[in-house]
Protein backbone atom coordinates (compact mmCIF):
# COMPACT_ATOMS: atom_id res chain seq x y z
CA UNK A 1 0.00 0.00 0.00
CA UNK A 2 1.07 3.59 -0.32
CA UNK A 3 0.95 6.51 1.92
CA UNK A 4 -2.37 6.17 4.42
CA UNK A 5 -4.91 8.36 3.32
CA UNK A 6 -7.67 10.75 4.90
CA UNK A 7 -10.81 9.99 3.14
CA UNK A 8 -14.17 11.72 3.55
CA UNK A 9 -17.06 9.62 1.50
CA UNK A 10 -20.25 11.11 1.20
CA UNK A 11 -23.42 8.53 -0.34
CA UNK A 12 -27.16 8.10 -0.20
CA UNK A 13 -26.66 6.61 3.63
CA UNK A 14 -29.95 4.46 3.24
CA UNK A 15 -30.34 3.64 -0.14
CA UNK A 16 -30.04 0.91 -1.92
CA UNK A 17 -26.72 -0.42 -3.71
CA UNK A 18 -25.14 3.13 -4.39
CA UNK A 19 -25.27 3.59 0.08
CA UNK A 20 -23.78 -0.16 0.28
CA UNK A 21 -21.24 -0.10 -2.30
CA UNK A 22 -20.05 3.29 -0.52
CA UNK A 23 -20.28 1.51 2.83
CA UNK A 24 -18.18 -0.95 1.70
CA UNK A 25 -15.73 0.83 -0.17
CA UNK A 26 -14.92 2.96 3.11
CA UNK A 27 -14.58 -0.42 5.05
CA UNK A 28 -12.56 -2.10 2.96
CA UNK A 29 -10.42 1.13 2.82
CA UNK A 30 -10.27 1.49 6.33
CA UNK A 31 -9.04 -2.48 7.02
CA UNK A 32 -6.19 -1.36 4.15
CA UNK A 33 -4.85 1.40 6.80
CA UNK A 34 -6.97 4.17 5.39
CA UNK A 35 -8.97 6.76 7.95
CA UNK A 36 -11.84 7.51 6.28
CA UNK A 37 -15.05 9.99 7.89
CA UNK A 38 -18.56 8.99 6.79
CA UNK A 39 -20.28 12.30 6.32
CA UNK A 40 -23.94 11.39 5.73
CA UNK A 41 -27.06 12.45 7.31
CA UNK A 42 -27.34 9.13 8.95
CA UNK A 43 -25.31 6.34 10.16
CA UNK A 44 -24.85 4.27 6.57
CA UNK A 45 -27.15 0.82 7.41
CA UNK A 46 -24.33 -1.58 6.24
CA UNK A 47 -21.24 0.15 8.40
CA UNK A 48 -21.79 -2.58 11.05
CA UNK A 49 -18.89 -3.47 13.70
CA UNK A 50 -16.68 -0.62 15.08
CA UNK A 51 -13.46 -0.05 13.28
CA UNK A 52 -10.54 2.22 14.73
CA UNK A 53 -10.09 3.96 11.26
CA UNK A 54 -13.87 4.57 10.97
CA UNK A 55 -15.57 8.24 11.80
CA UNK A 56 -19.07 9.22 11.29
CA UNK A 57 -19.73 12.95 11.23
CA UNK A 58 -23.54 12.91 11.14
CA UNK A 59 -24.77 15.95 8.89
CA UNK A 60 -27.35 17.66 10.73
CA UNK A 61 -29.90 20.46 8.87
CA UNK A 62 -31.35 23.33 9.94
CA UNK A 63 -34.43 24.46 10.53
CA UNK A 64 -34.48 28.37 11.31
CA UNK A 65 -37.86 29.50 10.83
CA UNK A 66 -37.29 31.77 7.37
CA UNK A 67 -36.12 28.58 5.60
CA UNK A 68 -39.44 27.38 3.32
CA UNK A 69 -37.40 24.28 2.86
CA UNK A 70 -34.73 23.27 4.80
CA UNK A 71 -31.17 23.28 3.19
CA UNK A 72 -29.49 19.84 3.48
CA UNK A 73 -26.65 20.54 0.40
CA UNK A 74 -25.34 23.67 2.23
CA UNK A 75 -25.32 21.81 5.39
CA UNK A 76 -23.90 19.33 3.56
CA UNK A 77 -21.01 21.06 1.71
CA UNK A 78 -20.14 23.17 5.15
CA UNK A 79 -20.17 19.70 7.23
CA UNK A 80 -17.97 18.23 4.61
CA UNK A 81 -15.67 21.39 4.56
CA UNK A 82 -15.53 21.50 8.22
CA UNK A 83 -14.44 17.69 8.32
CA UNK A 84 -12.24 18.33 5.68
CA UNK A 85 -10.40 20.90 7.74
CA UNK A 86 -10.48 19.26 11.37
CA UNK A 87 -9.22 16.15 9.79
CA UNK A 88 -6.97 16.86 7.37
CA UNK A 89 -8.41 15.15 4.46
CA UNK A 90 -7.22 14.36 1.46
CA UNK A 91 -10.17 14.24 -0.58
CA UNK A 92 -13.28 13.70 -0.67
CA UNK A 93 -15.06 10.94 -2.42
CA UNK A 94 -18.88 11.06 -3.08
CA UNK A 95 -21.43 8.44 -4.36
CA UNK A 96 -23.80 10.62 -7.03
CA UNK A 97 -23.05 14.17 -8.73
CA UNK A 98 -26.44 15.64 -7.51
CA UNK A 99 -26.15 17.04 -4.73
CA UNK A 100 -23.36 15.00 -3.24
CA UNK A 101 -20.72 16.45 -5.80
CA UNK A 102 -21.71 19.91 -5.76
CA UNK A 103 -21.43 20.30 -2.28
CA UNK A 104 -17.94 18.43 -1.91
CA UNK A 105 -16.91 20.91 -4.85
CA UNK A 106 -18.77 24.45 -2.32
CA UNK A 107 -16.38 22.77 0.15
CA UNK A 108 -13.26 22.56 -2.00
CA UNK A 109 -13.60 26.05 -2.60
CA UNK A 110 -13.69 26.95 1.06
CA UNK A 111 -11.31 24.77 2.31
CA UNK A 112 -8.72 25.06 -0.87
CA UNK A 113 -7.54 23.20 -4.34
CA UNK A 114 -5.64 21.03 -2.29
CA UNK A 115 -9.01 19.20 -1.31
CA UNK A 116 -9.40 16.89 -3.96
CA UNK A 117 -12.69 15.75 -5.46
CA UNK A 118 -13.53 12.12 -6.58
CA UNK A 119 -16.96 11.50 -8.19
CA UNK A 120 -18.74 7.99 -8.75
CA UNK A 121 -21.96 8.16 -10.84
CA UNK A 122 -24.44 5.09 -10.24
CA UNK A 123 -27.22 5.64 -12.70
CA UNK A 124 -29.96 7.86 -11.93
CA UNK A 125 -27.92 10.64 -11.65
CA UNK A 126 -27.63 10.64 -15.03
CA UNK A 127 -30.59 8.34 -16.37
CA UNK A 128 -32.95 10.40 -14.69
CA UNK A 129 -31.98 13.27 -13.84
CA UNK A 130 -29.69 14.45 -16.69
CA UNK A 131 -32.73 14.54 -18.90
CA UNK A 132 -33.93 17.37 -16.81
CA UNK A 133 -32.74 20.76 -18.82
CA UNK A 134 -32.96 22.81 -15.39
CA UNK A 135 -30.18 20.35 -14.22
CA UNK A 136 -28.25 18.91 -16.35
CA UNK A 137 -25.90 22.05 -16.77
CA UNK A 138 -25.54 21.64 -13.22
CA UNK A 139 -24.65 17.66 -12.83
CA UNK A 140 -22.21 18.87 -16.03
CA UNK A 141 -20.55 21.14 -13.91
CA UNK A 142 -20.44 19.06 -11.25
CA UNK A 143 -18.69 15.89 -13.22
CA UNK A 144 -16.13 18.17 -14.87
CA UNK A 145 -15.09 20.03 -11.97
CA UNK A 146 -14.85 16.83 -10.31
CA UNK A 147 -10.45 15.75 -9.95
CA UNK A 148 -11.81 12.00 -11.02
CA UNK A 149 -15.20 10.55 -12.21
CA UNK A 150 -15.75 7.25 -12.09
CA UNK A 151 -18.67 5.21 -12.76
CA UNK A 152 -20.17 1.56 -12.29
CA UNK A 153 -20.56 0.26 -15.58
CA UNK A 154 -19.47 1.04 -19.39
CA UNK A 155 -22.92 1.70 -20.51
CA UNK A 156 -23.13 4.40 -17.87
CA UNK A 157 -19.85 6.07 -19.06
CA UNK A 158 -21.42 6.50 -22.81
CA UNK A 159 -24.64 7.53 -21.44
CA UNK A 160 -22.95 10.15 -19.44
CA UNK A 161 -20.56 11.28 -22.40
CA UNK A 162 -23.78 11.05 -25.05
CA UNK A 163 -26.46 12.53 -22.75
CA UNK A 164 -24.04 14.97 -21.46
CA UNK A 165 -21.64 15.93 -24.14
CA UNK A 166 -19.08 14.74 -21.55
CA UNK A 167 -15.68 15.14 -22.83
CA UNK A 168 -13.40 14.58 -20.12
CA UNK A 169 -12.15 11.12 -19.11
CA UNK A 170 -14.61 8.80 -17.05
CA UNK A 171 -13.12 6.11 -14.70
CA UNK A 172 -14.53 2.58 -14.99
CA UNK A 173 -15.09 1.47 -12.18
CA UNK A 174 -17.05 -1.74 -11.33
CA UNK A 175 -19.06 -2.46 -8.11
CA UNK A 176 -18.03 -5.06 -6.21
CA UNK A 177 -19.01 -7.34 -3.55
CA UNK A 178 -17.41 -8.37 -0.23
CA UNK A 179 -16.88 -12.33 -0.84
CA UNK A 180 -16.00 -12.90 2.93
CA UNK A 181 -19.75 -11.97 2.99
CA UNK A 182 -20.89 -13.18 -0.22
CA UNK A 183 -20.63 -16.94 -0.73
CA UNK A 184 -23.16 -19.30 -0.99
CA UNK A 185 -24.01 -20.06 2.82
CA UNK A 186 -25.26 -23.38 4.40
CA UNK A 187 -29.57 -22.48 3.95
CA UNK A 188 -31.38 -25.83 3.29
CA UNK A 189 -32.93 -26.09 6.69
CA UNK A 190 -33.86 -22.54 6.44
CA UNK A 191 -35.46 -22.73 2.67
CA UNK A 192 -37.51 -25.37 3.95
CA UNK A 193 -39.80 -22.25 5.53
CA UNK A 194 -39.92 -20.90 1.88
CA UNK A 195 -40.58 -23.70 -0.26
CA UNK A 196 -40.25 -27.56 -0.67
CA UNK A 197 -37.34 -29.65 -1.19
CA UNK A 198 -38.80 -30.39 -4.71
CA UNK A 199 -39.94 -26.60 -5.17
CA UNK A 200 -37.76 -24.33 -7.44
CA UNK A 201 -37.34 -20.91 -5.48
CA UNK A 202 -37.29 -17.56 -7.39
CA UNK A 203 -36.22 -13.98 -5.62
CA UNK A 204 -36.62 -11.07 -6.26
CA UNK A 205 -34.88 -7.97 -4.39
CA UNK A 206 -35.38 -4.17 -4.57
CA UNK A 207 -36.95 -0.98 -3.44
CA UNK A 208 -39.92 -1.74 -5.92
CA UNK A 209 -39.49 1.75 -7.80
CA UNK A 210 -41.22 1.65 -11.08
CA UNK A 211 -37.83 1.25 -13.24
CA UNK A 212 -37.49 -2.53 -11.55
CA UNK A 213 -40.85 -3.34 -13.37
CA UNK A 214 -41.56 -5.77 -10.18
CA UNK A 215 -45.10 -6.73 -11.96
CA UNK A 216 -43.58 -8.48 -14.95
CA UNK A 217 -41.45 -10.87 -12.02
CA UNK A 218 -44.73 -12.27 -11.50
CA UNK A 219 -45.72 -12.84 -14.87
CA UNK A 220 -42.23 -14.98 -15.43
CA UNK A 221 -42.80 -16.47 -12.16
CA UNK A 222 -46.45 -17.80 -13.33
CA UNK A 223 -45.30 -19.14 -16.09
CA UNK A 224 -42.24 -21.11 -14.33
CA UNK A 225 -44.89 -22.65 -11.85
CA UNK A 226 -47.03 -24.11 -15.27
CA UNK A 227 -43.83 -25.58 -15.72
CA UNK A 228 -42.89 -26.94 -12.33
CA UNK A 229 -43.60 -26.75 -8.80
CA UNK A 230 -42.11 -23.30 -7.53
CA UNK A 231 -42.01 -20.21 -5.25
CA UNK A 232 -41.06 -16.80 -5.44
CA UNK A 233 -40.01 -14.68 -2.94
CA UNK A 234 -39.78 -11.03 -2.79
CA UNK A 235 -37.36 -9.10 -0.46
CA UNK A 236 -37.98 -5.28 -0.23
CA UNK A 237 -40.42 -2.77 -0.17
CA UNK A 238 -41.36 0.65 -2.08
CA UNK A 239 -43.99 2.83 -4.02
CA UNK A 240 -45.03 -0.68 -5.82
CA UNK A 241 -45.60 -3.39 -3.14
CA UNK A 242 -49.19 -3.10 -2.98
CA UNK A 243 -49.64 -3.45 -7.39
CA UNK A 244 -47.38 -6.07 -6.85
CA UNK A 245 -49.38 -7.87 -3.86
CA UNK A 246 -52.80 -7.09 -6.14
CA UNK A 247 -51.46 -8.70 -9.19
CA UNK A 248 -50.41 -11.70 -7.16
CA UNK A 249 -53.68 -12.19 -5.87
CA UNK A 250 -55.50 -11.45 -9.08
CA UNK A 251 -53.35 -13.96 -10.85
CA UNK A 252 -53.95 -16.53 -7.93
CA UNK A 253 -50.76 -17.15 -6.52
CA UNK A 254 -51.07 -15.88 -3.51
CA UNK A 255 -50.15 -19.15 -1.67
CA UNK A 256 -47.10 -19.85 -3.60
CA UNK A 257 -45.33 -15.79 -3.07
CA UNK A 258 -43.90 -14.93 0.06
CA UNK A 259 -43.49 -11.30 0.71
CA UNK A 260 -40.25 -11.05 3.07
CA UNK A 261 -40.07 -7.38 3.33
CA UNK A 262 -36.52 -5.87 3.81
CA UNK A 263 -33.49 -8.42 5.49
CA UNK A 264 -30.40 -7.66 6.36
CA UNK A 265 -28.45 -10.36 5.46
CA UNK A 266 -28.93 -10.76 1.83
CA UNK A 267 -26.23 -13.19 1.43
CA UNK A 268 -28.59 -15.63 3.47
CA UNK A 269 -31.81 -14.93 1.84
CA UNK A 270 -29.94 -15.24 -1.48
CA UNK A 271 -28.10 -18.88 -1.25
CA UNK A 272 -32.00 -20.27 -0.22
CA UNK A 273 -32.98 -19.13 -4.20
CA UNK A 274 -32.37 -21.03 -7.42
CA UNK A 275 -32.92 -17.86 -9.03
CA UNK A 276 -32.99 -14.22 -9.26
CA UNK A 277 -35.12 -11.99 -11.24
CA UNK A 278 -34.10 -8.95 -12.59
CA UNK A 279 -35.90 -7.51 -15.34
CA UNK A 280 -35.90 -3.92 -14.64
CA UNK A 281 -36.40 -0.99 -17.16
CA UNK A 282 -33.02 0.76 -16.45
CA UNK A 283 -30.48 -0.55 -14.49
CA UNK A 284 -26.62 0.87 -14.73
CA UNK A 285 -25.26 -1.83 -12.77
CA UNK A 286 -27.66 -4.27 -10.98
CA UNK A 287 -25.58 -4.57 -7.70
CA UNK A 288 -28.23 -7.54 -6.47
CA UNK A 289 -27.33 -9.52 -9.79
CA UNK A 290 -23.56 -9.56 -8.45
CA UNK A 291 -24.72 -10.27 -4.91
CA UNK A 292 -26.49 -13.33 -6.45
CA UNK A 293 -23.87 -14.24 -8.55
CA UNK A 294 -21.36 -14.35 -5.12
CA UNK A 295 -23.84 -16.33 -3.57
CA UNK A 296 -24.21 -18.86 -7.02
CA UNK A 297 -27.02 -17.85 -7.98
CA UNK A 298 -27.91 -17.34 -11.40
CA UNK A 299 -29.57 -14.11 -12.90
CA UNK A 300 -32.50 -13.97 -15.73
CA UNK A 301 -32.62 -10.34 -16.24
CA UNK A 302 -33.27 -7.79 -18.94
CA UNK A 303 -30.97 -6.87 -21.06
CA UNK A 304 -30.89 -3.29 -20.12
CA UNK A 305 -27.98 -0.53 -19.29
CA UNK A 306 -25.33 -2.33 -17.38
CA UNK A 307 -26.55 -5.51 -16.80
CA UNK A 308 -24.72 -7.07 -19.94
CA UNK A 309 -21.62 -5.84 -18.30
CA UNK A 310 -22.14 -7.97 -15.43
CA UNK A 311 -24.78 -10.91 -16.86
CA UNK A 312 -23.08 -12.99 -19.63
CA UNK A 313 -26.29 -14.39 -21.46
CA UNK A 314 -25.41 -18.27 -21.46
CA UNK A 315 -22.77 -18.17 -19.13
CA UNK A 316 -23.95 -16.80 -16.12
CA UNK A 317 -27.41 -16.29 -16.62
CA UNK A 318 -30.02 -15.54 -19.12
CA UNK A 319 -30.94 -11.91 -20.85
CA UNK A 320 -34.19 -11.23 -22.62
CA UNK A 321 -35.99 -7.61 -23.75
CA UNK A 322 -37.26 -5.38 -21.34
CA UNK A 323 -40.90 -6.31 -21.44
CA UNK A 324 -40.74 -10.17 -22.81
CA UNK A 325 -40.67 -11.88 -19.40
CA UNK A 326 -42.22 -14.85 -21.85
CA UNK A 327 -39.01 -14.61 -23.03
CA UNK A 328 -36.76 -14.18 -19.65
CA UNK A 329 -39.50 -17.07 -18.68
CA UNK A 330 -38.38 -19.91 -20.82
CA UNK A 331 -34.79 -19.39 -20.38
CA UNK A 332 -35.63 -19.54 -16.63
CA UNK A 333 -37.18 -23.31 -16.78
CA UNK A 334 -34.59 -24.47 -19.42
CA UNK A 335 -32.23 -23.14 -16.89
CA UNK A 336 -33.87 -24.99 -13.78
CA UNK A 337 -35.00 -28.19 -15.30
CA UNK A 338 -31.51 -29.59 -16.53
CA UNK A 339 -29.26 -29.84 -13.41
CA UNK A 340 -25.82 -30.15 -15.33
CA UNK A 341 -26.24 -26.74 -17.21
CA UNK A 342 -27.44 -25.31 -13.69
CA UNK A 343 -24.06 -26.55 -12.17
CA UNK A 344 -22.21 -24.98 -15.13
CA UNK A 345 -23.71 -21.71 -15.24
CA UNK A 346 -23.38 -21.84 -10.82
CA UNK A 347 -19.59 -22.52 -10.94
CA UNK A 348 -19.31 -19.64 -13.54
CA UNK A 349 -21.12 -17.31 -11.44
CA UNK A 350 -19.13 -18.11 -8.58
CA UNK A 351 -15.94 -17.25 -10.48
CA UNK A 352 -16.92 -14.53 -11.98
CA UNK A 353 -17.87 -13.14 -9.16
CA UNK A 354 -14.62 -13.76 -7.37
CA UNK A 355 -12.37 -12.95 -10.24
CA UNK A 356 -13.63 -10.16 -12.14
CA UNK A 357 -15.67 -8.32 -9.17
CA UNK A 358 -12.95 -8.91 -6.44
CA UNK A 359 -13.18 -6.37 -4.04
CA UNK A 360 -9.40 -6.27 -3.73
CA UNK A 361 -9.01 -5.18 -6.96
CA UNK A 362 -11.42 -2.82 -7.38
CA UNK A 363 -10.75 -0.80 -3.79
CA UNK A 364 -7.05 -1.33 -5.51
CA UNK A 365 -8.50 0.95 -8.36
CA UNK A 366 -10.05 3.14 -6.03
CA UNK A 367 -7.06 3.58 -4.47
CA UNK A 368 -4.92 4.31 -7.27
CA UNK A 369 -7.38 7.13 -8.52
CA UNK A 370 -7.01 8.89 -5.05
CA UNK A 371 -2.82 8.86 -5.67
CA UNK A 372 -3.08 9.64 -9.15
CA UNK A 373 -5.12 12.99 -8.22
CA UNK A 374 -3.08 13.90 -5.30
CA UNK A 375 -0.08 13.52 -7.80
CA UNK A 376 1.18 10.05 -5.60
CA UNK A 377 1.33 8.03 -7.95
O1 LIG B 1 -31.76 1.47 -8.53
C1 LIG B 1 -32.08 2.02 -7.50
O2 LIG B 1 -33.24 2.19 -7.25
C2 LIG B 1 -31.08 2.49 -6.45
C3 LIG B 1 -29.80 3.06 -7.02
C4 LIG B 1 -28.84 3.35 -5.87
O3 LIG B 1 -28.53 4.51 -5.66
O4 LIG B 1 -28.40 2.41 -5.24
O5 LIG B 1 -29.16 2.12 -7.87
C5 LIG B 1 -28.20 2.59 -8.80
O6 LIG B 1 -26.89 2.37 -8.28
C6 LIG B 1 -26.58 0.98 -8.02
C7 LIG B 1 -25.18 0.91 -7.43
O7 LIG B 1 -24.22 1.39 -8.33
C8 LIG B 1 -26.69 0.16 -9.32
O8 LIG B 1 -26.44 -1.20 -9.04
C9 LIG B 1 -28.11 0.32 -9.90
O9 LIG B 1 -28.16 -0.33 -11.15
C10 LIG B 1 -28.44 1.81 -10.09
N1 LIG B 1 -29.86 1.95 -10.46
C11 LIG B 1 -30.25 2.33 -11.67
O10 LIG B 1 -29.49 2.60 -12.58
C12 LIG B 1 -31.73 2.39 -11.88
Amino acid sequence: MGDRLKIGITCYPTLGGSGVVATELGKILAERGHEVHFITHSMPFRLGRFDKNIFYHEVEVSDYYVFRYPPYDLSLASKQAQVAQMQNLDLLHVHYAIPHAVCALLAKQMVGDHLKVVTTLHGTDITVLAQDESISDLIRYAINRSDAVTAVSQDLINETVRSLGITRPIDLAYNFVDKRVYYPRESAALRLDYARPDEKLLIHISNFRPVKRVTDVVDVFARVKQAMPAKLLFVGEGPELSKVMMKVREMGLADSVIFAGKQDDVAQVISMADLMVLPSEKESFGLVALEAMACGVPTVASNAGGIPELVTHGETGYLADVGNTAAMAEHAIALLSDEVLYRRVREACLHRARFTFCNDAITRQYEEIYYRVLNRE
